[in-house]
């Protein structure tokens, strides 16, 4: 927008000082940087069989992984994907492929083949690594026919953390390899550690490019500096639930705690009684959550019955958290500091962080995200006008910083319309800050609808549903839900002549996505609503079901 250079641009900067960041060393190197202070302490604890391997275990047994992977082939600047719920064998590989100068792509394991296979050769992954019940997803392919479909041990390698089944390979094939093997390379600051898929602000999933720069910006704006503004201990026992797939538990959660010395307790999956079995008994003190979770723990009964008290912090994050829920919160852990986080992947990932969970705390309001992170620069503009907003204002919210992605893969015109000439990465969140510098989000422009946390590209469903042959048009939206946060609804025109139930149309989609993905209510209409230029007129929908009577 051509206003953005006429006006003055109001500066929102964090309360606390700069700080120097490390960011010329490689993202391992960093987080592994102080482990000789404390190479006993426990750093990855498995919920489910309460193995716990130490600072100084985890550590080598991320280099044997890249010796082992090195060995498989996989060169500086090759992809791999981690295909895995939480567990310690994701961080060996993680960070066994930084170690090499990979870079790893995570996806859901849930995901359906198509879903995998759509991240994969946009990714180039040359390796999966994955649990054995999910390699039928990788040979079964239904999507495209005429394509040549990738064969596993032919044309990519996978790998199974349990029994692998035929033409895989065994996990301790890379964790049991030599570590003295490991080949040397020269990271550049600027190469890519990290790809996750994101849609942005509009359209189909892109892969984000992550350096280690950006990640250990973003880590050290959390937890370094004298007065980190996220003050992980030593002691503590940080509970990650939340899957190491999505860039919040991968950053905030798993990297912070690596370079804070913290304890990791992996859950691989969400289950509200072992959740309060595993807090009582290894005494969680730090818990990274979504909204759903904390709904849960703030009006589970079971909740009663479990010892919360080792909980200091609870961090929120991923979706908008409602006060009276919050509150709720507040009467299950009244000795916790409760805040909230606000992150996007593409800002590397985190934009503000609650200044109650700094190591000197600063006050703070129910229902605001954080201020801003240090050593970056955040910015509120008028949507319409690109004109820079002073406090209160609620406007467009821009981050700019070392912290921020590098750009989209393969996609500079993606790229373009996300990070501006100067610098500025335009997040399509709404939001203001207010006198006491803190960040407040109050809408949403753009397409992305948020399922417990969970992204709903709109574009992704839409392309599905209009490959129907019975459809002929269609539009999906976010509809409010008070224990999703949002689910996708679909606006549906039939073809001509051709009938079609409600049901047909979300079996369509079902087969084809993961969960959460899933259309939660089909409206046929006569014609989708379009702009002169074609665009869908997403706002005309969301007022539409917003005046509709929900079911
Ligand atoms: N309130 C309202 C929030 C909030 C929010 C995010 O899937 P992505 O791309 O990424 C994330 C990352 C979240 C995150 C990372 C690290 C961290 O410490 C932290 O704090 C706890 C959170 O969700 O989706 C990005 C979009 O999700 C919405 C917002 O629309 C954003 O652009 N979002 N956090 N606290 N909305």
């Amino acid at each position: 927008n051509t206003n953005t250079n006429t006006n003055t641009t109001h500066f929102f900067k964090s309360k606390l000082p700069d700080i120097p960041i490390s960011d010329h060393l490689p993202l391992h190197t960093y987080c592994f940087q102080n482990v000789s202070d404390f190479p006993d302490n426990p750093c990855l604890i498995v919920g489910s069989t309460s193995k716990t391997y130490s600072f100084a275990d985890t550590h080598l047994l991320c280099r044997k992984t890249a010796a082992g992977l090195s060995n498989l082939g996989i060169k500086q600047g090759d992809v791999i994907m981690i295909l895995l719920q939480n567990c310690a064998e994701f961080v060996f590989a993680f960070m066994g492929a930084s170690m090499i100068g990979a870079v790893t792509t995570t996806a859901n394991p849930f995901y359906t083949s198509s879903e995998i296979f759509k991240q994969f050769k946009a990714s180039r992954a040359k390796l999966i690594i994955t649990l054995s019940q999910y390699v039928d997803k990788l040979r079964d392919t239904t999507t495209n026919t005429d394509e040549k479909i990738p064969k596993i041990g032919q044309d990519f390698t996978v790998i199974t953390i349990d029994e692998p089944p035929e033409n895989c390979l065994h996990f301790t094939l890379l964790s049991e390899a030599n570590e003295n093997d490991l080949p040397e390379v020269s990271i550049d600051p600027d190469d890519p550690v990290a790809l996750p898929f994101s849609s942005g602000t509009t359209g189909l999933p892109k892969g984000v490019v992550l350096t280690h720069k950006s990640l250990i910006t973003s880590v050290a704006q959390q937890v370094d500096g004298e007065n980190p503004n996220l003050y992980l201990k030593q002691q503590d026992v940080v509970l990650c639930v939340l899957p190491l797939f999505h860039i919040y538990s991968l950053n905030s959660v798993l990297l912070c705690s690596l370079r804070a010395g913290a304890g990791v307790l992996l859950m691989h999956k969400f289950e509200i009684g072992v959740l309060l079995e595993l807090i009582q008994q290894h005494k969680v003190s730090v818990a990274a959550v979504v909204p759903p979770l904390v709904l849960a723990l703030a009006k589970n009964p079971m909740v009663a019955k479990f010892d919360l008290g080792s909980i200091r912090m609870v961090l929120s994050g991923a979706a908008p958290l409602g006060k009276e829920l919050e509150e709720a919160l507040r009467s299950r852990v009244p000795q916790a500091i409760l805040g909230q986080g606000y992150g996007m992947t593409e800002a590397g990932p985190v934009l503000s962080m609650c200044l109650g969970f700094a190591k000197k705390p600063y006050p703070t309001k129910s229902g605001s995200c954080g201020t801003v992170v240090r050593n970056a620069e955040l910015k509120v503009i008028d949507p319409d006008t690109g004109c820079s907003l002073g406090y209160n204002h609620p406007g467009e919210i821009c981050i700019r910083g070392p912290q921020i992605m590098k750009g989209y893969l393969n996609d500079a015109e993606a790229t373009a319309a996300t990070i501006d000439v100067e610098g500025w990465l335009h997040t399509g969140d709404i939001g203001y800050v207010d006198d006491d510098e803190e960040v407040f989000i109050v809408d949403r422009v753009k397409e992305i609808i948020k399922f417990k946390g969970f992204q709903v590209p709109p574009a992704e469903l839409e392309a599905l549903l209009i490959n129907h042959s019975s459809i002929a048009d269609a539009a999906v939206v976010p509809q409010k839900d008070e224990v999703a946060g949002e689910v996708p609804v679909a606006f549906v025109v039939r073809s001509n002549g051709f009938e079609l139930t409600e049901e047909a149309v979300k079996e369509y989609i079902a087969k084809q996505v993961v969960f959460y993905k899933r259309v939660h209510k089909v409206y046929f209409v006569h014609a989708i609503p379009k702009s002169p230029s074609g665009k869908i007129l997403r706002k005309d929908l969301r007022a539409k079901l917003a005046a509709a009577p929900s079911t």
